[in-house]
Formats: C-alpha cells, structure tokens, sequence
C-alpha cells in the first residue's frame, strides 16, 4: 500500500468533476487501499478520490471511534435527504488548519457500490451523515470553502497560497 499525495486548495484539479467508475478491478481496489492508508494517516474520517488527483468515484469514511469501520462507496448517489439540518464544524484535508460551519441536511439515504460492484445502502446521522455529504461533493469538484462567504473564501485562499510558497521554499532549502 503507498501514501497519496493530498492536493492542497486552491488547486484548480479539486474542481475538476469525477467520472463514474466502471470496471471493479483490482486497480479499484488498490486506489481503496491507498485512499484508506492515506486518510488513516493524515488523519481523517473521510478522504474523496478528487483529493488525490485521481477523478473517480470513489469515496473511502471511517468515522469509528476505534479507526476500525472502513466504508468505501464506489459511484454514491444521494437518495434522500431530510428535511432536518445541521450545522457541523466541517474542515477539509486539503484545507488545512481551516474550519467553518456548514448547513447541510441531518440525515441522509444513500446508494452505492463496494469495491466487488456489490451494490448497498446506508441511512447516517451526525458525523457519518456530515462526512458522506462532505466526500461526495468532492467528487462534483466542490470545496466546503465554495460554502463560505466570498470574503471568507478569498482570505482563505490568499492564507493556503501562502503557506505554499513557504511549503515550497522549505523544500529548495532542503534539497
Ligand atoms: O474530505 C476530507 O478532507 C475529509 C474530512 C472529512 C470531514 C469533513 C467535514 C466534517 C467531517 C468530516 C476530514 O476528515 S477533516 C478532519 C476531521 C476529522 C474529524 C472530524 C471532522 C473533521
Ligand atoms: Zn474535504
């Protein structure tokens, strides 16, 4: 299994839209496992296809406690979705250090495909329902930023450029 590299915002390729995923090989199973091992390690609950530069429908969740409930959804469609909303803390691994509230719906209903083309279901509340919502508009190329006033949003922006460019120019002093 191998690490992933997370794109960082404002990188136009997290806007890009993801394709439907239609051969279950073991290609797709290898991208879930690395997908897996990545958002284990960044740590997160959720990590999105889009995020890694690979523009499939595939989303990896874990929301355990225990780090021990790995869900992948593979072409997750959305439904039904209450009326009931929330508003959750989200952040974003490729937003770093960067949290917000963002008004979603409570509780979902959502379809999908395991990594064998195995068709299911799954009703969540609280953070799962928050995380599937959160990982599937990633797939349409959109941001929880995109949710934020625009003056949030270009502040934010302006903050991730920046700590780029230091990003990158710590990297020319070490090499
Ligand atoms: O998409 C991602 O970057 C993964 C998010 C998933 C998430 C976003 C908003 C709300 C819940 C989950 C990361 O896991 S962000 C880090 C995090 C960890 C625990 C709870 C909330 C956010
Ligand atoms: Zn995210």
């Amino acid at each position: 299994m191998s690490l992933l590299t997370i794109l960082r915002y404002p990188d136009p390729r997290l806007h890009k839209v993801a394709k439907k995923v239609s051969v279950f090989d073991t290609r797709l199973k290898r991208l879930a496992e690395d997908m897996a091992e990545t958002m284990y390690d960044a740590p997160g609950v959720g990590l999105a296809a889009s995020q890694v530069d690979v523009h499939e429908q595939v989303i990896v969740i874990d929301t355990s406690d225990t780090r021990s409930d790995l869900r992948v959804f593979v072409n997750p469609e959305l439904l039904w979705t209450s009326d009931e909303r929330i508003i959750y803390d989200e952040g974003c691994l490729s937003v770093p250090g960067i949290y917000d509230g963002v008004e979603r719906p409570a509780r979902v209903r959502a379809r999908a495909f395991d990594v064998d083309g195995k068709m299911f279901e799954v009703e969540a509340d609280g953070l799962l329902a928050v995380c599937i919502q959160h990982e599937m508009d990633h797939l349409k190329g959109k941001v929880f930023v995109d949710y934020l006033s625009p003056l949030k949003r270009n502040r934010i922006k302006a903050r991730m450029l920046k700590e780029e460019r230091e990003l990158q120019r710590e990297k020319k002093r070490a090499s």
